[in-house]
C-alpha cells in the first residue's frame, strides 16, 4: 500500500567491529531469540548507533543523546538483519531508563529499509530507576531485513538513555488482542434527544427476551421493559438483543440502562451535546489549517507555528514546483486544510469536504428545521470571528482560496484544470509538526476529477458568499466556469493509482459523477441551460447513486443529487429528483432496521470500508435530506438514530468522536495531535471523528492486532493504525453535517 512510512533512519554507525554471524539461541521449546547480544555484557556488537555517543556502562548500553533534534529518529540505537516470519508471534522486551526523567523512547520492530513499516512500536516515558517493557505482536510479513531500534531524538535538551536485556523472542504464544469493550449494554454514550428514538443493543448469550431498566442518575428506575432477541449479528459476530426505551422522554443527565446484570455507560437525554458537537466538529478545521499560525488563545493547547510557509527547516508552499519534468512553473499554494494526519493537500478530498461544510450551512438556510445563526459569526472562535460573515463560511473560505490556487494558470498547458494534489516528495514519520516538515513539496499533475471538484465547490461558493463578498463570489464563479470548460476539453485525465509516495493517490477513473455534481452546482448557481442539459443528460441523473457505501470523495453524484433536491431551482423533473432521494433513504431505512446496532450501513459481504464511520454518517445525511424534503418523521428518526452507532452503540462500545462519550477515540493517526507518541503534544481536539472499522486493515499495526476481525471489530484506537484510526477533513464534514441536523431536531 501507499501510506504512512516510518521515518528513514540515517545510516548506522556500527559500534566496534564488523557484524558477526547470526547466532540464534533457543530460549524455550519453540521460542527463538532473534536479537543478538541483547545483554551488552562485554560488547555493543552488533548494535549500531546514530547521532548518540554510546558506551557500555554497568552491563548495559547507555547513550548520551544530544539536544536540539526534531524527530525521534534523529538519534537512535538499533540492530538490523533480523528475520521475521509472517504469522509468527514475537515478544519484544527490554529494560530502559532515562535521565533526566520524562524523556520518551520510541521502541520499534520493523523494516530496516524503505518503506520502514513498523509492526510493533511503543513510546514509553522513562524514569531514572528504569523499568521493563514487554510487547507481543504478530509479524504480518516475511523479511530478513527486520530491525529493532530505539529512537531517542526530538528533545530540545540533551539526556542519557540506557537500555539492557533487549529480547525479541519468536514463537511465543499469540496474544490475541482483546479489546476492552466494557459493559454489554451498548448505548449512545453522549445523548438521546428527548423526543427522539432511544435504542440500545445488549450483547448476551440469552436467546429469550430479558427485562431492562432505565435508571436516572440517582439510581432510581424510571422506565422498564423487555429486550427483543435478534440472534447473531453479522456485523459483529455477537448474539444480541435490542432495547427500545423511546417512550421515556424526560431530559436529564447520567442515565444508565441495565439489563442481564450489566449497566451501560452513562448518557444524557437532551440536545445540548449536539449543539456543542456541531460547533466542535466545525472548529476541527481551524487546527487543520495550513499556512497560518494557530492561535493558542483561540484553541488552548493547540497553538502552533504556521505550517508550510517556508521557515526552515520547512520548505513551504509559497512557490511549489511540479514533480521533475511535469511542468516548468511554480505555484503559491499556501493555505487550505491538511487533509488528515498527513501534511498533504488534495483537491479531490478538499472539494468534497468543503462541499459538505458549505452544505451544512446551505441546509441551515433552506430546511424547515435549519438555524443559520448556529454557525454564524462569532460561533467558532476563529481569527475571522467578528467580521460579520458566518464563521462556517470563514472556515470553508480557507479551503476554497487554496482550491482556487491549485488551478493551472492561463498560458500554461491544461490552463483551467486543477492540479490533483500537493504534498511531500516522501512520506514522513510521526510525530512531525507542519512547521517542522523538511520535505520538498511537489505539485502533482492536473486531473479531470480535481478540476470538477474545483468547479463544483467554487460554483456552490459563488451563491453562498454572494451576500457577504461579491468580488469573491464573482471570482469563484469565473474559476468554476473555467474549470468546467477545461474539464470538458480534457474529460479523461486520471490520477495515477501508483502515485502514492509521500501522499495518498486519491485515484478515480470514473468521473461521470464529478461531471454531474459540477454541472448541478453550476446550474443551481446560474440557472443556465447548458448546465441543466448536462445534468439531465448525465447517466448519473437517473442512476441509483445511494449505494451501501454511500457517497465519498470518489462517489460524488449524491452530492449533486442532494443539492438538486434541496436547493430551489426550475430544473425540469425536480420532483423525480426528490423522489430518488426518498427511495435512497428508504433503502438506508431498511438497512438500519436490519442492523441490531441500528446504523444505516450494511456493506456488501459485511466488509467495512476505509472511513466507515463517515460512510454511516453520509448515509444518515441522505435520511436527513429525505426528512427535509418530505417532513416524514421516520426519516428524521432514522437519521437521528444513526448517531447512536457513532457515539457508542457499537460492538466496541466506543465513541468514534474524541471528547464525546465516556470511552472515546483519542489516538487518531496524526502527525501533530500525536500525544500518544509525545506527551508534550495534544490529543486530537474534541469533535474529531476517527475513520472507524475497516475490514481491509491496510496498516501493519492493525494487521498485527486484528487479523481475522469481523466487521465492526476491525478498528483499533492507536496512532499507528492509519487505516482504521485516522482523522480526515472529509470525514469530519460528515460529522459536522449530521451533528448540525441532530442539534436542529432538538
Ligand atoms: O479516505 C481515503 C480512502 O478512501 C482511500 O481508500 C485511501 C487509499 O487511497 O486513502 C484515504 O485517504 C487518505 C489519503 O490517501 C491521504 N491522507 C489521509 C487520507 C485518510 O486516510
Amino acid at each position: 500500500m501507499k501510506r504512512r512510512r516510518t521515518a528513514l533512519l540515517s545510516l548506522a554507525t556500527l559500534l566496534g567491529a564488523a557484524l558477526t554471524a547470526l547466532p540464534v539461541q533457543n530460549a524455550g521449546a519453540d521460542e527463538v531469540e532473534q536479537v543478538r547480544n541483547g545483554g551488552f555484557d562485554t560488547t555493543a556488537d552488533p548494535w549500531w548507533t546514530s547521532n548518540v555517543t554510546a558506551s557500555l556502562t554497568a552491563g548495559q548500553l547507555c547513550a548520551d543523546v544530544p539536544g536540539g533534534t526534531v524527530n525521534r529518529w534523529d538519534s537512535a540505537i538499533g540492530q538490523n538483519d533480523i528475520t521475521l516470519v509472517k504469522g509468527t508471534t514475537y515478544r519484544f522486551s527490554f529494560r530502559a531508563s532515562g535521565v533526566p526523567e520524562g524523556h520518551a523512547v520510541r521502541a520499534i520492530v520493523g523494516l530496516a529499509v524503505s518503506p520502514y513499516d513498523t509492526w510493533q512500536e511503543a513510546t514509553p516515558v522513562l524514569d531514572a530507576a528504569g523499568d521493563t517493557y514487554s510487547y507481543t505482536f504478530t509479524s504480518p510479513i516475511d523479511s530478513a531485513q527486520g530491525q529493532v531500534a530505539f529512537q531517542v531524538g526530538g528533545s530540545a535538551d540533551p539526556w542519557r538513555f540506557c537500555v539492557d536485556d533487549v529480547s525479541l523472542l519468536g514463537g511465543v504464544p499469540p496474544q490475541v488482542y482483546e479489546p476492552d469493550t466494557g459493559p454489554r449494554v451498548r448505548v449512545n454514550q453522549v445523548a438521546y434527544l428527548p423526543a427522539g428514538p432511544k435504542n440500545a443493543t445488549l450483547v448476551t448469550d440469552a436467546v429469550a427476551k430479558l427485562p431492562w431498566q432505565l435508571k436516572n442518575s440517582a439510581g432510581a428506575t424510571v422506565a422498564h421493559g423487555w429486550s427483543v432477541p435478534r440472534g447473531v449479528d453479522a456485523s459483529s459476530g455477537q448474539n444480541v438483543h435490542t432495547i427500545d426505551f423511546g417512550a421515556y422522554r424526560k431530559p436529564g443527565a447520567g442515565f444508565t440502562l441495565v439489563a442481564d446484570g450489566e449497566a451501560s455507560r452513562p448518557f444524557d437525554i437532551g440536545a445540548a451535546a449536539y449543539r456543542q458537537l456541531r460547533l466542535d466538529a466545525v472548529k476541527y478545521y481551524y487546527t487543520q489549517r495550513s499556512g497560518i499560525a494557530i492561535r493558542d488563545d483561540l484553541r488552548p493547547g493547540y497553538g502552533r507555528a504556521a505550517g508550510h510557509v517556508g521557515v526552515a527547516p520547512n520548505q513551504g508552499d509559497t512557490s511549489v514546483p511540479c514533480r521533475p519534468g511535469e511542468c516548468d512553473y511554480r505555484l503559491d499554494v499556501t493555505g487550505g486544510w491538511y487533509d488528515a494526519g498527513d501534511h498533504g493537500k488534495y483537491v479531490v478530498n478538499g472539494g468534497i469536504a468543503a462541499w459538505e461544510l458549505l452544505s451544512t450551512y446551505e441546509r441551515s438556510l433552506l430546511a424547515r428545521t435549519g438555524h443559520p445563526a448556529s454557525l454564524g459569526d462569532g460561533t467558532l472562535a476563529l481569527p475571522e470571528s467578528g467580521n460579520r460573515v458566518p464563521d462556517v463560511l470563514d472556515e470553508a473560505r480557507w479551503e476554497l482560496d487554496f482550491l482556487l490556487k491549485m488551478q493551472v494558470p492561463d498560458g500554461q498547458p491544461l490552463a483551467g484544470m486543477a492540479h490533483h494534489k500537493i504534498h511531500d516528495a516522501q512520506w514522513t514519520g510521526l510525530p512531525l509538526l507542519p512547521a517542522d516538515d523538511p520535505q520538498q513539496r511537489e505539485l502533482h499533475p492536473p486531473t479531470t476529477a480535481a478540476t470538477l471538484n474545483l468547479a463544483a465547490t467554487a460554483a456552490q461558493a459563488a451563491r453562498l458568499y454572494r451576500p457577504y463578498d461579491k468580488a469573491f463570489a464573482a471570482k469563484a464563479l469565473s474559476a468554476a466556469r473555467k474549470a468546467w470548460t477545461a474539464a470538458l476539453a480534457h474529460p479523461a485525465v486520471y490520477a495515477d493509482p501508483a502515485d502514492g509516495t509521500g501522499g495518498g493517490a486519491y485515484n478515480d477513473n470514473d468521473v461521470t459523477d464529478e461531471f454531474y455534481w459540477a454541472a448541478a452546482e453550476l446550474y443551481l448557481t446560474t440557472g443556465e441551460k447548458r448546465y441543466a442539459d448536462h445534468v439531465l443528460n448525465s447517466p448519473q441523473h437517473t442512476a441509483d447513486v445511494f449505494g451501501p457505501y454511500g457517497f465519498d470523495w470518489s462517489r460524488t453524484a449524491a452530492a449533486g443529487r442532494l443539492d438538486l433536491a434541496l436547493v430551489p431551482s426550475k430544473l425540469p423533473g425536480r420532483d423525480q429528483v426528490r423522489r430518488s432521494v426518498v427511495r435512497g433513504a428508504d433503502r438506508y431505512l431498511a438497512a438500519l432496521a436490519s442492523q441490531p446496532y441500528g446504523m444505516p450501513y450494511a456493506p456488501d459481504g459485511n466488509r467495512y470500508d476505509w472511513g466507515s464511520s463517515h460512510q454511516v454518517l453520509n448515509n444518515a445525511v441522505v435520511l436527513a435530506t429525505a426528512y427535509d424534503v418530505t417532513g416524514a418523521s421516520k426519516y428524521r428518526d432514522a437519521a437521528v438514530q444513526s448517531m447512536d452507532y457513532i457515539l457508542g452503540r457499537n460492538a466496541l462500545n466506543i465513541s468514534y468522536v474524541t471528547g464525546y462519550g465516556e470511552v472515546n477515540a483519542q489516538h487518531e493517526h496524526s502527525r501533530w495531535y500525536a500525544h500518544q507518541l509525545d506527551p508534550k503534544l495534544p490529543s486530537p481536539p474534541a469533535g474529531t471523528l476517527a475513520g472507524g472499522a475497516n475490514s481491509s486493515i491496510q496498516d501493519p499495526y492493525a494487521q498485527s492486532k486484528l487479523q481475522g476481525c469481523v466487521g465492526q471489530f476491525c478498528y483499533i484506537d492507536d496512532i499507528q493504525s492509519w487505516s482504521t484510526n485516522e482523522t480526515a477533513i472529509n470525514w469530519n464534514a460528515a460529522l459536522a453535517r449530521m451533528a448540525s441536523f441532530v442539534a436542529d431536531q432538538g
